[in-house]
């Protein structure tokens, strides 16, 4: 447990820069569930990290999310899996719908989440070389180029609300003007940002996530 039997309130461990963490925080207050952070020192190695995030923590990133039960959940896309379930919210209306918000999970893993991330990273924090950035800018338009094919039809990813395939699609998204992205070319994607940022208590990344120690130059995460 992370804090013994008197939490009253999960507790994320997270990391003001983390896109990742973004999404676990974002979820949790759309769904109007009342949270605990902890912010997380990227910046030491993984065994100088806080004890009781070690304890928790699986392969020692975040986020995580310890329910107040004591259950610790990582993975970013898995603790909104977990969370729509747990609370039957920003979930999809039907059995295929909520198949469908799980592909869009997996796509998110293994598309955005290895593409836009690290250039931004790479931009903002610890220089990956030309090489590197030029792969991701690749992949990370032709993501752009998925995503805002989708939007053309609907508002959001699946069905006509909101659902934990946006919260994941989205995460790093507000910052990509920290990877030097101008989003101008994908409308129906910048439409849906805006859509997103008008949904009853949203907030911007820097304004939901508490203050943690800046990454210093050379950190890798
Ligand atoms: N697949 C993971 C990725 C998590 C991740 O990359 N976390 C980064 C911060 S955004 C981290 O904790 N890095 C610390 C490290 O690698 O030492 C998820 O979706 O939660």
């Amino acid at each position: 447990m992370a804090n013994g039997p008197l939490m009253t309130k999960p507790i994320l461990y997270c990391n003001r820069e983390s896109g990742h963490s973004y999404k676990v925080a974002l979820a949790l207050t759309l769904m109007g569930v009342a949270f605990e952070q902890r912010a997380v020192d990227l910046n030491l190695p993984r065994e100088r990290r806080p004890q009781d995030l070690r304890r928790v923590s699986l392969f020692g990133e975040v986020p995580v999310l310890v329910e107040e039960g004591g259950l610790a959940v990582c993975q970013s896309n898995a603790i909104l899996d977990h969370l729509a379930r747990r609370h039957g919210k920003l979930d999809g209306a039907t059995a295929a719908a909520r198949t469908r918000v799980r592909e869009w999970l997996s796509w998110e893993a293994n598309r955005i989440a290895m593409s836009l991330p690290h250039l931004r990273f790479s931009r903002r924090f610890t220089p990956a070389g030309d090489a590197l950035e030029t792969y991701w800018t690749a992949r990370m338009e032709a993501d752009f180029d998925c995503l805002d094919l989708a939007l053309r039809d609907g508002a959001f990813l699946v069905g006509d609300a909101p659902t934990i395939a946006d919260v994941s699609c989205c995460g790093y998204l507000f910052w990509a003007d920290q990877a030097g992205v101008d989003l101008a070319s994908w409308p129906a994607l910048g439409a849906w940002l805006d859509r997103l940022r008008s949904l009853p208590g949203w907030q911007a990344p820097y304004d939901l996530l508490i203050p943690s120690p800046p990454i210093v130059a050379g950190t890798r995460t």
